[in-house]
């Protein structure tokens, strides 16, 4: 809201130097809390859940990375780096809150209950993909994790999540939305129209923006020159903190802050996180023609994994050797569960055009049509059913014949 009282006879321009925001940092690179900050609140079984779900990510991204040279997927994106930005903040919601999602944040997924089998399902696009296989690899979603399937177009989940919000506050039942973006996305004008709609209609929507330093190979210095996404926030009315992304305690108490402030004044409330994308953009990318490994290295120095297990040793809440059984396990959960669920049929071919509407349109039914003939007149480069035959793989449902 405009002061109108507020008048100077000084002409003077306000620049992004006269309204700095600093970061929130609590844990220091040794695991210890920094001088004249005092540890948040957070119990035993609630750090150990953060604390394994983000090596199970860790553990599962470099085993898909693996996976994807040999052939096995066909796409991959990592949250290398960022695991502390992204299960710090989901740990702070309930899990009726939705969430709403870029690419980068299975770990939240994760942090809900998506298991090694689903999350296989998907990225393999086999029958039991919860997408149906109708989505490229990471594009993951479950009804029942409240949590929206992922749209790879650059922001729409901004304002959607804005409008979703405005069905939970509608509802009254004291539930938000988690939505989670990168600093790139927050140049698109989804950005700027689904901060002022959330801020206009009050919206409980607490945004987590991920700067992680670039946007594929855009570094944010070419990206925008103010003080990053926070002041933005603040500029459309929106209450915002800036936290060290790689500081798990700095994340989950900031993020539980917001979800109070989200439910309790019915706002919505930014938390931008700091940290860096220490992996590739995508197995598309090669981060070696844009950016050097002294930088990399200077950011693995500060890997949030490592840190946390510091601070859990510290406690005496964890050991070196639970951390090589725990490490051990995920890695063998996680390639049987590849071996397990590749083996498994494609989706049912006319899931395709299923679902959308009762009886598929014209252009789909005829879409559909090509298809049948394109496989029929290359029947070697795609799977027959090895139960039924070639045939019966990519035969239509009666309804649509
Ligand atoms: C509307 C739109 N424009 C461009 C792209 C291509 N694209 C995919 S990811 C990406 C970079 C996004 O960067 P950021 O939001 O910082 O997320 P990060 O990958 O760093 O996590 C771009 C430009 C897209 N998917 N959608
Ligand atoms: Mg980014």
């Amino acid at each position: 809201m405009v002061d109108k009282n507020l008048v100077t006879s000084v002409l003077k321009f306000t620049e992004a130097k006269d309204m700095p925001i600093s970061t929130l940092s609590l844990l220091n690179a040794d695991g210890e809390i920094l001088e004249g900050a005092q540890e948040p609140k957070i119990d035993k079984h609630t750090a150990l859940k953060i604390y394994r779900d983000m090596n199970y990510i860790r553990v599962l991204d470099e085993r898909m990375i693996g996976a994807q040279r040999q052939g096995r997927l066909s796409f991959y994106v990592t949250c290398t780096g960022e695991e502390a930005s992204v299960v710090g903040s989901v740990a702070a919601f309930s899990s009726q809150d939705m969430v709403m999602s870029q690419y980068r944040e299975h770990a939240a997924l994760r942090y809900r209950g998506f298991t090694s089998k689903q999350f296989m399902n998907q990225l393999l696009s086999n029958d039991l993909d919860l997408g149906k296989g109708r989505q490229m690899p990471i594009h993951y979603g479950s009804r029942d994790l409240n949590y929206m399937t992922i749209s790879s177009t650059l922001a729409t989940q901004i304002p959607q999540a804005a409008g979703y919000a405005y069905g939970q506050k509608l509802s009254g039942n004291d539930t938000c939305t988690i939505c989670y973006f990168g600093e790139g996305a927050a140049s698109e004008g989804d950005f700027h129209a689904g901060l002022n709609i959330a801020a206009v209609s009050k919206c409980p929507v607490v945004f987590v923006v991920r700067n992680n330093g670039y946007a594929i190979s855009t570094p944010t210095v070419e990206q925008f020159v103010g003080d990053g996404i926070a002041p933005r926030g603040v500029g459309y009315g929106i209450p915002a903190i800036r936290v060290d992304g790689n500081d798990i305690l700095a994340v989950h108490a900031a993020s539980v802050e917001a979800r109070n402030l989200a439910i309790e004044k019915s706002t919505p409330v930014i938390v931008e996180t700091m940290s860096y994308r220490l992996g590739a953009h995508s197995t598309s990318d090669d981060p070696t023609s844009y950016r050097t490994s002294e930088e990399e290295e200077m950011w693995r120095q500060k890997d949030p994994i490592e840190r946390m297990k510091k601070w859990l040793l510290g406690k005496g809440w964890w050991s070196d050797q639970q951390d090589h059984q725990m490490k051990d396990e995920y890695k063998k959960e996680i390639l049987g569960a590849l071996k397990s669920q590749e083996k498994r049929q494609p989706p049912v071919l006319d899931h395709l055009i299923s679902d959308v509407y009762q009886i598929p349109p014209a252009h789909l039914r005829e879409q559909y049509s090509e298809l049948l003939a394109h496989i029929d007149k290359y029947p070697d480069h795609y799977l027959p059913n090895p139960t039924k035959g070639h045939d019966s793989y990519h035969k239509p449902a009666a309804q649509f014949s």
